[in-house]
């Protein structure tokens, strides 16, 4: 169940492919729509102009205004009347995501007695950043509504318990392992009267489907593709960027350490060429306006500096990719530099390696991306606010030996292809369907 992307529901495109999808994958689901007041509101309001920008510590982005809150509270209100009507007892409601994080306090005020997880997908911040936000408590005691809150990282489930130690009342941690922690807190009824609850919070990192991935990169479809893109190359390596254009994605200081490698690496001019990918992304918030033309503005400062009559250095293409071209724009490169600011997991970075059934590739990450705390087991890591690392990261990228460059790539290879979409999809449910472990008797009340 999601809001189907259009102002009304009845959009006669948007139902078309809801029942499409639902056909060919034998699902039942439901669209719920927005007005217009509510897409602004709720969805480029609070979650898109406050928690976006807030849960990714760029402040300077948060726009509260508190016209906002209200509509948020609304929306996830309407989804919980939806869900009231859509399910019965014994389902198990598995709720994604920023957008809905009341929406396990709105089930609670309808009575609706199903069991019920939250998967946030971007980063949960530090007190620091949290405690800024307006309604903080809200969000907080909302999401102690659910009986399994999990996380891409430890560090935002550890950001997590620390904001609700401080925020919710009477909240203790009663049992701390590894992956999962269990805490007890004081929670108002919907009767009004006080009552202990025990809930579970976990670090879950998302994946891929990592062999539908490799086996569609491996058609022959993406290998004629490939196969193109090579021979348009001329022999020179390939630099990829992938990313929604979003404020988060570190594009404008990629492009910063690109110039730099090629002013410290004369030599390399005229035999690297960077393909940066954006994908078109809430295009109606102004600060996604003023970034699109920032990146623009500097790949033409670059081209400028550096083009010669046969070659450009920055290859920019503002565009949605086919699912084919994308697989054949991962095998052809030979890096995917990936430099988030902060980045809840980022998918691109799993994909690249699972497409790179050759195993020849290098992953550069940024150290900020949640992915980086699997993958740092054959990425080269940069901190993307160092230009410097980073360009001296693609010089080592593109030199690396051949024996180093697969040993790497077979390590990375492993890691997504054991800890698949699918296994954390199991791990999640399996958390949920989990008996509450029992409070130590030490533990503080
Ligand atoms: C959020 C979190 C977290 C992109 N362009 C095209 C295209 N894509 C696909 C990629 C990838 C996905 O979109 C992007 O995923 P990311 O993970 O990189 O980033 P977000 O959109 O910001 O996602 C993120 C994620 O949720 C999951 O939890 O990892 O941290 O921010 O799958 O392949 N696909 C096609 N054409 C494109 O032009 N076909």
């Amino acid at each position: 169940m999601g809001w189907s992307g259009a102002a009304t529901v009845e959009d006669a495109e948007i139902a078309d492919i809801f029942k499409h999808l639902a056909a060919r994958d034998n699902l039942r689901m439901r669209a719920v729509s927005l007005s217009h007041e509510e897409i602004d509101g709720f969805y480029q309001g609070f979650s898109n102009g406050i928690i976006w920008p807030l849960f990714h510590d760029i402040l300077k982005n948060c726009n509260f205004n508190p016209t906002y809150w209200p509509i948020y509270c609304r929306v996830n209100r309407k989804f919980a009347e939806v869900l009231a009507r859509e399910t019965t007892p014994n389902d198990f409601l598995w709720v994604h995501d920023y957008h809905l994080m009341l929406l396990g306090q709105e089930l609670s005020r309808l009575q609706l007695p199903n069991r019920r997880g939250f998967f946030l997908h971007i980063p949960f911040p530090s007190l620091d950043f949290f405690r800024k936000l307006p309604w903080r408590r809200q969000i907080i005691d909302g999401l102690l509504d659910f009986d399994l809150i999990a996380f891409q990282t430890d560090r935002d489930r550890h950001n997590f318990l620390q904001c609700a130690e401080a925020l919710a009342e009477r909240f203790t941690v009663a049992t701390d392992g590894p992956q999962v922690t269990h805490v007890r807190f004081l929670k108002r009824t919907a009767a009004g009267a006080n009552a202990w609850r025990t809930i579970q919070i976990a670090t879950l990192p998302i994946s891929i489907d990592y062999s539908k991935m490799a086996a569609d990169a491996a058609s022959a479809r993406v290998q004629h593709r490939m196969t193109q893109l090579r021979a348009d190359l001329q022999e020179r390596q390939m630099i990829l960027g992938v990313d929604r254009l979003d404020y988060t994605k570190g594009i404008l200081h990629r492009l910063r350490a690109l110039r730099l490698t090629l002013e410290r690496h004369p030599e390399l001019r005229g035999k690297i060429i960077l393909v940066q990918h954006l994908v078109p992304s809430r295009e109606s918030i102004g600060d996604y306006a003023q970034l699109r033309r920032d990146v623009e503005q500097l790949v033409s400062e670059i081209n400028g500096q550096f083009r010669t009559p046969d070659w450009v250095p920055v290859q920019y293409l503002y565009h949605s990719l086919s699912r084919e071209d994308l697989l054949a724009y991962y095998r052809t490169a030979n890096i995917a530099l990936i430099t988030p600011l902060k980045d809840g997991m980022n998918l691109v970075a799993k994909e690249y390696c699972a497409a790179q059934i050759d195993e020849d590739g290098v992953l550069i990450l940024s150290e900020l991306a949640g992915a980086a705390a699997e993958l740092q087991v054959g990425a080269l890591l940069v901190n993307p606010h160092d230009i410097e690392c980073t360009a001296e990261r693609i010089y080592q990228a593109l030199v690396m030996p051949r024996d180093e460059r697969l040993e790497r790539m077979q390590r990375l290879r492993r890691t997504i292809r054991n800890h698949d979409v699918f296994q954390w999809a199991e791990a999640f449910l399996t958390a949920a369907a989990a008996p509450q472990a029992p409070v130590s008797k030490g533990a503080q009340m």
